[in-house]
């Protein structure tokens, strides 16, 4: 029967307070007189996830009516951050939740911020699939969010001695109100075991594959709604959780064995408890393929079974559904998208084939050669025995195709294969997501250039039509109207509110660059984000902060190719000038960094820990007349990205290049009016090509001269031997001038910029040095620097994630 929906919720404070008081009272038992911050937190959002509801039940019978095609983002990270904020902001709820809050004597700053992060990722692959999402929500594409609910997300970083600490993280400790556990959508995957042959139908002639695992567990759906711009669509995150088939094994616990009765329990509870905590380097761990695995096949399974509820063909499957692997950490669905159509619904591979390769499309988002997947034969063929079978045969069908279509030779064929021989044989990843898609995109113009010559030339070679350029986009409205809400209302003073519909509307404001009026609203805003910035620095790190001095800030993972160490380099430089030259008319700088460390990546850790040391020494020198100081602020993420983002002058994206995909903290920044000092990497290329070059600091090796330089041979002795400033500045760390207590400490790092510099940190050092003094001379020109600020925000608007999923849309999933 057609059952009606609820009526939509009245939202006024009034019935809004109301309702936060009917929900602490019935929802969570509390009574408002001893309700504590977190118990308004979870009836407010209760209350808000009400209206979210009515929406998304509306969205959901609405594709099922028009059985429309549906979009499915396949990502093991998700890096949500907080969600409260980002609901009502796109409900335009949040004056009325405020004054809700206010009437019943409660702060929503208060109690947002004790919202906690989603961590479901790492850096900017997690972050841009939870952009993604927001923006599929927004341009109204009935999408899905496949992956994990890992009970522990990214570890949260504390600092001892300056050393990174890591610690567990708990955000589902005080339960998570936004999710709903779908018992009834339960998938068994299992692992192991071996394959049989069996007969099909009476006849017996037909021969089916029904593989037989040793080990089953079910993946339990948790569903999120993700609500688009102005509420009109929501669409469902859903994240899978690993539970065994038995709770407990009575017979082993009635026998007196308590730990052996649970341990078939833990091994399926452990597969989603904890989030791979590397983001460039593949995990290579058991563990890893398991969970990989576990929530490819559940989705798979759902995502075939609403098609077929649905009344569709399989065949047809192309044609209702597009399926994007957000990188090679689900390309193992290839195979099991192979698996399900031959041995479950009894199509022949041929057919499946055809229709898996026209479903499944593939984002790259690195050429770091160490973080390209790749899994032993052996362990592959153990826990995936049928897949390793149908992997050999993809792969007998796709190198017979290669020698008939293009004549390679052994070597080209040895390249595309989805085994390498090389050393001990590995399932290649990356070949099976390539030769299993329709699409194989990069995110930045220069990454796209640069797979189709390096990591994929074969199968470009091969397939020259499959590889195109989707561009990142971030969403401008956590990275605009939610971070910046300073900004946000000065730009709808003086632009109108168009640019909120339709980012690149934001252009209207070129006419203000030069305005002087103009300049010193944009100033004000960016003072009043810094004055909060330093607010936060001191509560939490008992360090004052000067917000008239200029914010210089690097936040990103912490990574040798990001170069933070070319940036503490330079500080330190700087450092040694500005005692060397006291009658000089230094501009005051804040330097800001904040970043994790895979936790077994030893210079990224030794780099942290030196800006550490260097912010010690300098922050404690009397001489140098608080002109310059050193922050670095422990346990980065979302939510401080928030705060750090909108109160930037100054944005570090200084990559070796040709080595940073694309880049999304360098758009946030610019959107938000900081100016970029960067290489021409990822997608600060295209940055420069829409703010303008005079309105960016650009410096550095090109990608070209880096491959040349490495294929010709380096000499990084030379060119530092050749720079005061440089040798220097890498004596003194060398020789423990910020290491008192470990002299030693650094004498490796310095080494290794002197004997080989892979990152090209010292080849790039005087280009960095002269471009910062370049920054510091239009510093000193305020009504300059406001005016090209003003032209990158207004200039940024491309960089919507809105864009780049229509993008998809269009080319690439034609949904
Ligand atoms: O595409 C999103 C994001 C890019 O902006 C970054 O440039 C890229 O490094 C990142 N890649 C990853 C995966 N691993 N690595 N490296 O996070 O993707």
């Amino acid at each position: 029967a057609d059952l009606p929906l609820p009526a939509p919720r009245i939202s006024n404070p009034e019935t809004l307070a109301a309702e936060i008081i009917e929900r602490l009272t019935y929802g969570i038992g509390k009574d408002a007189k001893v309700a504590k911050p977190h118990d308004w937190l979870t009836a407010t959002i209760l209350v808000v996830r009400d209206r979210i509801i009515d929406k998304w039940m509306e969205s959901t019978r609405e594709t099922y009516a028009t059985n429309a095609k549906r979009v499915y983002y396949l990502s093991l990270e998700f890096l949500i951050g907080r969600l409260m904020r980002d609901a009502m902001t796109n409900l335009g709820l949040v004056d009325e939740i405020r004054s809700a809050l206010e009437s019943l004597g409660v702060d929503l700053g208060v109690i947002a911020g004790l919202e906690p992060d989603a961590a479901l990722g790492n850096g900017g692959l997690g972050r841009l699939a939870a952009c993604f999402m927001e923006s599929m929500a927004t341009v109204n594409i009935p999408a899905y969010g496949y992956g994990i609910r890992y009970v522990h997300g990214l570890f949260r970083q504390q600092m001892a001695d300056g050393w990174q600490v890591e610690l567990p993280e708990t955000w589902l400790a005080h339960g998570n109100p936004w999710e709903f556990e779908r018992r009834e959508s339960s998938y068994e995957v299992g692992f192991g075991g071996g394959v049989e042959m069996a007969s099909n139908g009476a006849g017996g002639e037909e021969i089916r594959h029904v593989w037989k695992p040793s080990e089953r567990v079910i993946a339990t759906a948790y569903d999120t709604p993700i609500v688009g711009w102005r509420g009109e669509r929501i669409n469902t995150l859903r994240l899978w959780s690993a539970q065994p088939i038995d709770p407990i094994l009575l017979d082993a616990f009635n026998a007196g064995d308590h730990i052996g009765a649970l341990r078939e329990s833990n091994r399926a509870e452990s597969l989603t408890r904890v989030l791979y905590p590397a983001d460039a380097t593949a995990a290579g761990q058991e563990l890893r393929l398991r969970q990989e695995y576990f929530f490819c096949s559940a989705s798979l399974q759902d995502i075939v079974r609403r098609h077929l509820q649905q009344g569709n063909a399989l065949t047809d499957l192309p044609k209702k559904v597009a399926i994007q692997l957000n990188d090679t950490h689900p390309a193992v669905s290839v195979a099991e998208l192979m698996r399900q159509l031959t041995d479950i619904h009894g199509l022949d591979f041929d057919t499946a084939w055809d229709i898996t390769r026209e479903t499944f499309s593939y984002t790259n988002h690195t050429l770091l050669p160490e973080a390209l997947e790749s899994w032993p034969v052996p362990l592959f063929e153990r826990l995936l025995p049928r897949h390793m079978q149908l992997v050999y045969a993809i792969n007998a069908k796709c190198l017979v195709e290669a020698r008939k279509q293009k004549n390679f030779n052994d070597q080209e064929i040895s390249s595309l294969s989805l085994i390498d021989e090389s050393g001990d044989r590995r399932v290649r990843m990356g070949n099976l997501a390539f030769m299993g898609s329709h699409s194989i995109n990069g995110v930045s113009a220069l990454h796209t250039e640069l797979m189709k010559d390096t990591v994929f030339a074969t199968l470009h070679k091969l397939y020259p039509d499959r590889i195109n350029n989707k561009t990142n986009g971030i969403t401008p409205r956590r990275w605009l109207m939610q971070c910046n809400p300073g900004l946000t209302a000065l730009l709808r003073e003086a632009i109108g509110d168009d640019f909120l519909d339709d980012a690149e509307k934001l252009v209207a404001l070129d006419s203000f660059a030069k305005d002087s009026a103009f300049q010193e609203k944009f100033a004000a805003v960016k003072r009043a984000n810094k004055e909060q910035l330093a607010t936060l620095v001191a509560s939490r790190m008992g360090i004052r902060l000067d917000p008239s001095a200029m914010f210089d800030i690097q936040i990103k993972r912490i990574h040798e190719y990001k170069r933070q160490l070319l940036n503490i380099i330079e500080t330190v430089a700087l450092y040694d000038q500005i005692r060397s030259h006291p009658e000089y008319d230094w501009v005051p700088r804040v330097k800001l960094f904040a970043g994790k460390a895979a936790p077994s990546y030893h210079n990224a850790k030794l780099i942290i820990k030196l800006a550490n040391d260097v912010a010690r020494v300098i922050n404690n020198d009397p001489s140098v007349r608080g002109l310059l100081k050193v922050v670095f602020i422990p346990n980065y993420n979302v939510s401080l990205a928030e705060v750090m983002v909108p109160a930037a002058d100054l944005s570090e994206q200084i990559s070796t290049a040709g080595m940073e995909a694309s880049g999304t903290g360098n758009m946030k920044f610019a959107l938000n009016g900081a100016l970029t000092i960067g290489t021409l990497d990822g997608a600060n290329v295209e940055m420069r090509d829409h703010v303008g070059e005079d309105n960016i600091f650009i410096f550095g090796m090109t990608a070209e001269e880096v491959g040349k330089v490495r294929a010709e041979g380096h000499n990084p002795r030379a060119i530092i031997e050749r720079s005061r400033e440089l040798s220097q500045a890498l004596a003194a760390i060398a020789s423990g001038v910020f290491s008192p207590d470990d002299r030693e400490r650094f004498a490796g790092l310095v080494d290794g910029l002197y004997n080989h510099d892979w990152f090209m940190v010292a080849a790039d050092f005087d280009a960095y040095a002269k471009a910062q003094r370049e920054v510091d001379a239009v510093w000193t020109d305020q009504p300059t620097w406001q005016s090209k600020a003003i032209l990158n925000t207004a200039r940024m608007g491309w960089f919507s994630s809105d864009r780049t999923i229509r993008q998809y849309t269009a080319d690439i999933w034609r949904a």
